[in-house]
């Protein structure tokens, strides 16, 4: 088995990587940052009996995802599984002070990102007749909350792709399973407040956070199911966080 895990360099794609790769999944591996692929793969390879593939591209270029899948070798060619897992939030604002370049790059990668690869892999499932697509949605794609307008709305967007993809796919026997998780102790936070590890601590402070492993655990289980079960939407919290909201902080 295959599977294609984007945004593999941190948080819950490397998590994930590394789960699927100790119970013997071959793995293509994705994101921009060469140097933490290259020693993923070296990583996975040396603790494993698997093969893995690393490709660095950007998801925000379909004409990167476009040669990124075209070129694959021959025997990469079979993809079961494809976790779209690359996205982040950077900016927390109220709307009418919003980044116009925040915004570019949460849609971006979030949702065109997720399509492009979407469209890129899927005719493949569909002509060999099998496959599962897991979508990396959030607690965000359910709920908005203060500040949170655009990166709710493109996960909001990733909810409804799953929805519709799971329509489009349904003749073909492929399962779409959207996961949504809500806070996951990762780079996220780092990175929706630029470099700001001050900041970026503070929505975990006094809770005991979801670990990337946590939710890696939660895609093994849905890609884990007999063929005829799909787990069409599972939401994953930490107990002391009710919604995305109302936190229990000690
Ligand atoms: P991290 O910041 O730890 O990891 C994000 C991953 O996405 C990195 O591997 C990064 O790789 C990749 N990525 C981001 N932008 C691009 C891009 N333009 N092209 C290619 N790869 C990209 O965050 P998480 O692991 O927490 O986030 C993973 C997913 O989970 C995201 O979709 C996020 O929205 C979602 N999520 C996170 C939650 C959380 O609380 N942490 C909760 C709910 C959902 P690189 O920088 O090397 O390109
Ligand atoms: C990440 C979780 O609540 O910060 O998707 O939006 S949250």
């Amino acid at each position: 088995m295959t599977a294609l895990i984007t945004g593999a360099t941190a948080g819950i794609g490397k998590a994930t990587a590394e789960l699927f790769a100790s119970h013997g999944f071959n793995l293509i591996i994705t994101g921009r940052r060469e140097e933490r692929l290259a020693e993923l793969k070296a990583n996975l390879e040396k603790t494993h009996k698997i093969e893995v593939l690393a490709l660095c591209f950007d998801v925000r270029s379909n004409v990167f995802v476009e040669k990124a899948i075209n070129s694959l070798p021959e025997n990469w060619q079979k993809i079961d599984i494809l976790i779209n897992n690359a996205g982040l939030a950077v900016g927390l604002n109220h709307v009418q002070d919003g980044v116009i370049d925040d915004w570019e790059r949460m849609i971006d990668a979030n949702i065109k990102g997720l399509l492009y690869i979407t469209r890129a892999v899927s005719p493949k499932m569909i002509e060999q007749g099998s496959g599962h697509i897991v979508n990396i949605c959030s607690i965000a794609g359910k709920e908005v909350y203060e500040n949170g307008n655009v990166y709710c709305a493109t996960k909001h967007a990733v909810d409804a792709l799953s929805k519709a993809m799971r329509i489009d796919m349904l003749r073909y026997g492929i399962r779409v399973t959207n996961i949504c998780p809500g806070a996951v102790e990762t780079e996220f936070s780092f990175v929706r407040f630029k470099g700001d590890k001050e900041k970026a601590a503070q929505p975990y402070k006094g809770i005991k956070p979801l670990t990337a492993a946590d939710v890696a655990q939660a895609i093994l289980f849905a890609v884990s199911q007999p063929r005829h079960v799909c787990i069409n939407d599972l939401v994953i919290m930490p107990t002391a966080q009710a919604n995305s909201r109302d936190f229990y902080r000690e």
